[in-house]
């Protein structure tokens, strides 16, 4: 089999307009307004608006490389874990709504010898997007398939260029407790925080998303910009960066820090280590019926293992 995983980066030819993204249940949806349209001919130009109106507009197929059809933007949109604003996944959009993520800056500093506080504009200027198909598993057993831009976060470390000291990436989320309600419950130690090991940060398939469906990231995904480690459990995919922090020791994370043995440092998806409290083994992808099997590494493999020759992977990290 040839080269077609979607993680390399794609020639800009090859990147899909918004326009014609569409997953097949999008095409049913279109399918049936159209039938209802035809059966209401009397109204027919409202339902023919209708149809234009649906998001994203119909189009064919972006698929994952294992051929997995890209999750609805409204699903992607509207089934979120933010726990800033709220533990409820279907209220999280409404939560975040109005929530400004202009002027943002992110500094990124520490063990480098070119430490700078980057401007949003400035980091789409300097970094050219790409676009990328990733499954995003999250350690509670479902999952989505996310058409992502972005760029990947070794072109924005190598800008800082990390020292021969740095063996470790620090990320902070914004903390703005007056305006994202769920920072008030001091059952998290906030601001949310998550780190990555260096050649972890540095791999090719680790990238902060600017965006999803060729749109600009919406607040419940973590705009302005966030990281999306595919290989991990989706709390890794920290949201709404304002630090990025190289590091000489392992850094604390949030989820580590309230429960260690249920959440460990590395998190890889590892379908034969279950969660303390429920199994690994199977995942239900959202939008389908049955459960499909969970892929060692979220089907990553091929890229990923090599990083963790070293580790015993039948135990929990
Ligand atoms: N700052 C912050 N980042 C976060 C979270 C969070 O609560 N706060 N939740 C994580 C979890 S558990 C998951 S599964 C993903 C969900 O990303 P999505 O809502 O864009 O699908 O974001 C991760 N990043
Ligand atoms: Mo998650």
């Amino acid at each position: 089999m040839s080269n077609i995983y979607k993680s390399e980066p794609i020639r800009s030819s090859e990147i899909t307009p918004k326009q014609v993204y569409l997953s097949r249940r999008d095409f049913m949806n279109a399918a049936t307004v159209a039938a209802s349209a035809a059966l209401l001919a009397a109204c027919a130009p409202s339902a023919a608006d209708e149809i234009q109106n649906l998001r994203p507009v119909p189009s064919s197929t972006a698929a994952d490389e294992l051929g997995s059809i890209v999750n609805r933007y409204e699903d992607i949109t509207q089934y979120n874990n933010y726990y800033e604003f709220t533990v409820d996944k279907q209220l999280v959009a409404e939560e975040a709504k109005g929530f400004r993520v202009q002027p943002w800056t992110v500094e990124v500093g520490g063990l480098v010898n070119q430490p700078k506080t980057f401007g949003m504009e400035d980091l789409l200027k300097l970094l050219p997007q790409e676009e990328r198909i990733y499954r995003l598993r999250c350690v509670e057993a479902w999952s989505m398939v996310i058409p992502w831009q972005g760029f990947t976060l070794a072109s924005l470390l190598k800008l800082v260029e990390p020292t021969a000291d740095a063996k470790y990436v620090r990320f902070e989320s914004v903390y703005r407790p007056e305006e994202m309600r769920g920072q008030n419950s001091l059952l998290y130690p906030w601001p949310y925080q998550e780190g990555l090991r260096l050649d972890e940060a540095m791999h090719d398939l680790t990238l902060l998303a600017t965006g999803l469906y060729g749109e600009p990231n919406v607040p419940q995904n973590g705009a302005p910009i966030r990281l999306v480690v595919p290989w991990k459990y989706g709390f890794k995919s920290i949201k709404s960066i304002v630090k990025i922090e190289l590091v000489a020791e392992e850094p604390a994370t949030l989820w580590n820090h309230i429960a260690a043995n249920e959440y460990g440092f590395y998190a890889n998806v590892n379908p034969s280590v279950d969660h303390p409290r429920w199994s690994q083994a199977t995942e239900r992808r959202i939008g389908e019926l049955n459960r499909r099997p969970t892929l060692m590494f979220n089907g990553y493999g091929e890229q990923v293992a090599a990083l963790y020759e070293n580790m015993d992977l039948s135990v929990h990290y």
